[in-house]
């Protein structure tokens, strides 16, 4: 079997990517237990879909997390997710759309609009592009963005109403996590790849907002974070 090469946007904040959506993919190689060589990325250009993470492997280029987890599966023949009921697989599902397809966006817009946070944060998820490139792909990313949160229609809202928004999902997941070891009772599963890697870098990330806040208040959560850490990134 050839060599399995990932690739991810590069890290920061001490993790080692600041895409949500590459962690969570990182996160579930390990629960897998995969061997495999990350590579990082500056922008996602080579991507077959363009956006990271995206893989190599065999001759194929795979792009998104959930395809790559899916492929990974079947031709590796692992799957963290085989000892799931199929209502537990039915709530993994639910979570993981609210988490990829909602709280995303309200890290997005916590990221990319607002001004305060925009000025530290394009150094670091444009850090690769050498200057004075970045100067130009800054304004043009950042418009880029802007217009795919207002066709998701989160985009559509105030500051306030988002973090309300995030609120409500942190909740809920805080709510269903309990006082189990992870989402779905003792053993880690591909939902616990998806929340760590969204509340991770939410909770790392020196951004300060509401949602940051109120994930730290949700003492299950990080107690969760540190956990999956001890575990996967010891
Ligand atoms: N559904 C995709 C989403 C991937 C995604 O949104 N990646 C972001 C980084 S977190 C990206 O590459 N964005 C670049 C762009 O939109 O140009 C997945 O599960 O992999």
């Amino acid at each position: 079997m050839s060599e399995l090469v990932v690739h991810h946007l590069g890290g920061a904040w001490g993790l080692p990517t600041v895409s949500p959506f590459c962690l969570k993919l990182d996160a579930w190689l390990r629960i897998a237990g995969i061997e495999h060589r990350s590579v990082i990325d500056a922008a996602p250009f080579g991507a077959p879909k363009g956006k990271a993470p995206w893989i190599e492997h065999e001759g194929q280029r795979i792009g998104d997390s959930g395809f790559i987890i899916d492929y990974l599966k079947t031709r590796f023949g692992v799957d963290p997710d085989a000892a799931l009921t199929p209502a537990q697989r039915g709530t993994s599902l639910a979570l993981r759309r609210l988490i990829e397809e909602n709280l995303y966006w309200v890290l997005v817009h916590d990221r990319w609009v607002v001004d305060r946070n925009w000025a530290g944060f394009q150094g670091v998820v444009l850090g690769g592009i050498p200057m004075p490139l970045r100067l130009v792909i800054a304004p043009i990313a950042r418009r880029g963005v802007k217009k795919q949160l207002h066709g998701h229609g989160i985009g559509l809202h105030s500051t306030a109403e988002i973090h309300a928004i995030g609120q409500r999902d942190v909740a809920a997941l805080a709510d269903v996590l309990g006082d189990k070891p992870f989402f779905m009772g003792d053993e880690a599963s591909e939902i616990d790849a998806v929340a760590y890697g969204l509340l991770a870098n939410i909770l790392d990330a020196p951004i300060e907002t509401p949602v940051k806040d109120f994930i730290a208040s949700r003492a299950n959560l990080p107690a969760f974070i540190g956990r999956f850490r001890a575990r996967y990134y010891a």
